[in-house]
């Protein structure tokens, strides 16, 4: 049997704690059994994703879906079940003042209470000892004409200059772009371009999430991924699968290939290394399927294509492109990606003394059944209704 190269410890997901609560579409929240009723048993169901993967020992927060009186107290709950804290998500996106925008609004108080959340953001951040700020903005406008193009990329810079100016040393903005929805002309962060100049502008500690879901269809993620890493400037992923747009499904699950390759590129690139600090998080909602067991899923399935990345045999590949070997390049890549690498995973997880087969043992774990008799009334996630 093929041996594990090494790497693969290095590999760290982000779960978030939104996957855990009821979600749905514009159409209907279906309601599920045991679904957490407040952030300390999202927290508690993150655990359970650690516990079964050994992969998955951060849970990212969403403000205000995860709003408590006492982020250290909540802070200590996920250390005291075997977890941490993670990214803080900020929310400018759901508020009636926001229905033109939010630091880019065209009202300078709607574009002041933004910012001011944002920053609270930080303040939380410092509670929690988060790292990162996620900052997505569904700031954009519909119709030519409606609002400055030029005038809203002042705007957001100058609400990113004043909450860069409020990070801590260790602290660091994420700015995640998607190229349409809600706004359906432009978008003001649209594209991984838009985001790496503003990241670029405000300095070292600004860098660039990538949302798998958000791009049009046909792009060719791996190289954003790619020019990310060599500019220095991938501060990470939101993993997810999409058919068509932004849909949330979990990871590997439309097309594990593009996993594969965008997990290459990470590989080349050093990208897996924790002191290039890119963080690998999920941002999935489970609809029909059960959520725990779906956060379980998709840390298997970027171990998995994280695993045939690490196993691309570099020497040889770099031989044959020096070469101009055009179709043995391609194989040697391919190779790695035939590879079944579920044995080798099993046998990763037996050596750390967790189940081979971790849904299997979290089915088997009676947690879900505990957790179905023990909470009623669980929350939604704060998207759709
Ligand atoms: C929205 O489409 C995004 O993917 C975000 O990352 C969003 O901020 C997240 O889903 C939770 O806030
Ligand atoms: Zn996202
Ligand atoms: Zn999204």
């Amino acid at each position: 049997m093929t041996d594990l190269p090494a790497g693969l410890d290095d590999l760290a997901i982000e779960t978030p704690s939104w996957a855990y609560a009821n979600s749905g579409t514009r159409f209907k929240v279906f309601a599920q059994k045991g679904v957490p009723r407040d952030p300390f048993e999202k927290i508690a169901d993150a655990a359970q994703v650690h516990a079964f993967t050994g992969a998955a020992p951060t849970v990212a927060l969403h403000i205000p879906w995860d709003k408590v009186s006492d982020y250290s107290l909540l802070a200590a709950y996920a250390v005291d079940r075997g977890v941490r804290l993670g990214a803080i998500n900020a929310n400018v996106f759901q508020d009636d003042d926001y229905l033109l925008g939010s630091v880019t609004h065209p009202d300078p108080r709607i574009r002041r209470k933004a910012t001011d959340h944002l920053l609270e953001c930080v303040d939380i951040m410092d509670a929690t000892g988060s790292r990162d700020l996620k900052l997505w903005f569904s700031d954009g406008i519909n119709y030519p004409g409606q609002d400055d193009i030029r005038t809203r990329q002042d705007r957001l810079g100058d609400a990113l200059t004043e909450v860069y100016a409020r990070l801590g040393d260790d602290q660091r903005i994420l700015l995640e772009y998607k190229l349409f929805e809600p706004a359906f002309y432009v978008t003001d962060v649209p594209d991984w371009g838009t985001s790496l100049l503003h990241c670029l502008a405000l300095g070292p500690k600004a860098t660039v999430c990538v949302d798998t879901g958000h791009h049009a269809p046909g792009t060719n993620i791996e190289f954003i991924v790619a020019s990310l890493l060599r500019a220095g400037r991938l501060g990470a992923f939101d993993f997810n699968s999409r058919f068509y747009a932004d849909d949330d499904l979990m990871v590997g699950a439309a097309d594990p290939f593009q996993l594969f390759r965008i997990m290459y590129e990470v590989v080349r690139g050093g990208g897996l290394d924790p002191s290039a600090g890119v963080a690998f998080m999920l941002d999935q909602c489970h609809n029909v399927e059960p959520k725990i067991q779906g956060q379980i899923r998709s840390v298997m399935n970027v171990q998995e294509a994280t695993a045939k990345a690490l196993l691309v045999d570099a020497a040889a590949l770099r031989a044959a492109q020096d070469g101009g070997d055009v179709l043995a390049a391609n194989a040697v890549l391919m190779d790695a990606y035939d590879t079944d690498v579920r044995p080798l995973l099993a046998t990763w997880r037996e050596q750390r003394g967790l189940d081979a087969d971790p849904i299997a043992a979290y089915k088997a774990s009676g947690y879900f059944d505990e957790i179905v008799a023990g909470r009623v009334g669980g929350t939604q996630a704060g998207w759709g209704a």
